[in-house]
């Protein structure tokens, strides 16, 4: 039992202590005060900033920025618009990466035109809420954050201001991807290390578009007005688009992504909210993390990997021959008719070796 005057005491000692710095959280600003910068300039999905793959040096404090913007996207071809919220601009929000022990310093601005409050929960940061009981601002209001990315892989990013707002904001278009890589790089089951000549990233999207009376996607005239009815459809759980990078068609036709043949590229793919099943027709995974953890070793030649609702995996593949490779969400009926699909054009000449496993074997002998 504490009597009383323990109790006081200890109300006092609690005091004090709270007036002063916690002498760890000292220590360690002026150790994070000591470390290099650097401030990435980030770029729009699929595309993602210049990186190393194996660091170079020691952990860095690697400053980023994302402005939130609500606004209209056109989201298929007959041009129904959501009246979308977004990191940067973009659907998905640009992608950023790190190496384990990096610190991620990020400045957030909701600028005065917005018209709501927003935040941003890191997957990959340990408590208050990923960050987002530290960065809830309302328009007109920046916030700055800084965490330590003490794990590696890709972990989605998405806005989660509070209560029914949180579903809706990332339906909206409010996550993006941070990639941890480990400080040698990503390696095989055996540890052999692993390298990519491109990186692409791919966020898909469901998306809930009201309809008027006559069945018409309908519009409006900001993110408040379409709220109610958008919640009506949500509760449906039946997305009217799903889609990759903000739009039906945003990675096919001109938009398609690239490679050559023999080049190794490592696609990224969130889905923040609904489980998706990525394939490449034609193609492998030849080295998948479908949960995007760098720390369990990938699985090899997968036909096609789940990214569980919530996550962002990462899926290896060395383009062996040319052609126009299509990228889709393996439920066919969310491919072909809801927009899940995307384009990689691979240029270079045909390989004859593997032509051999491919050929049609002639007709067969009738005598
Ligand atoms: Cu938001």
């Amino acid at each position: 039992m504490f009597t009383r005057r323990q109790a006081l005491i200890g109300a006092a000692a609690a005091a004090m202590l709270a007036a002063m710095p916690p002498l760890g959280a000292v220590a360690q600003e002026a150790d994070i005060a000591a470390l290099p910068r650097e401030h990435v300039t980030l770029v729009a999905p699929p595309f993602v900033h210049a990186h190393e793959q194996m660091a170079t040096s020691g952990p860095k404090v690697v400053e980023f920025s994302l402005t939130i913007e609500e606004k209209p996207v056109v989201i298929d071809d007959e041009g129904t618009t959501l009246r979308a919220m977004t990191f940067n601009g973009s659907i998905p929000a640009p992608m950023m990466v790190v190496h384990e022990g990096d610190y991620v310093e990020l400045t957030l601005v909701n600028p005065a035109t917005n018209e709501m409050p927003h935040n941003i929960d890191f997957h990959a940061a340990t408590g208050a809420l990923g960050g987002g009981a530290l960065t809830l601002i309302m328009p007109g209001e920046q916030v700055k954050l800084r965490f330590k990315a003490t794990r590696s892989g890709t972990f989605v990013y998405h806005c989660a201001p509070e209560g029914a707002m949180i579903p809706w904001h990332v339906v909206s278009g409010m996550s993006g991807t941070i990639m941890v890589l480990p400080r040698d790089g990503l390696k095989d089951e055996k540890g052999k290390p692993l390298r990519y000549d491109r990186v692409y990233y791919v966020g898909e999207n469901d998306f809930y578009v009201p309809r008027d009376e006559d069945g018409n996607f309908k519009g409006y005239e900001s993110p408040g007005e379409s709220y109610g009815d958008t919640v009506e459809v949500m509760r449906g759980l039946v997305p009217t688009h799903v889609v990759f990078n903000g739009a039906k068609g945003a990675l096919t036709g001109d938009n398609a992504m690239t490679s050559k043949v023999g080049e190794t590229v490592l696609i990224v793919h969130s889905q923040a909210n609904r489980d998706t099943r990525p394939h490449l027709i034609g193609g492998h995974g030849d080295y998948v993390w479908e949960e995007g953890k760098f720390a369990n070793p990938p699985a090899k030649d997968l036909e096609t990997w789940f990214i569980r609702g919530g996550s962002a995996g990462a899926a290896l593949y060395t383009f062996l021959q040319p052609g126009v490779y299509a990228y889709v969400n393996h439920n066919l009926i969310e491919a072909v008719e809801l927009g899940a699909t995307a384009h990689f054009v691979v240029e270079g000449t045909w390989n004859d070796d593997l032509m051999k496993q491919m050929e049609a074997p002639g007709p067969i002998p009738t005598n």
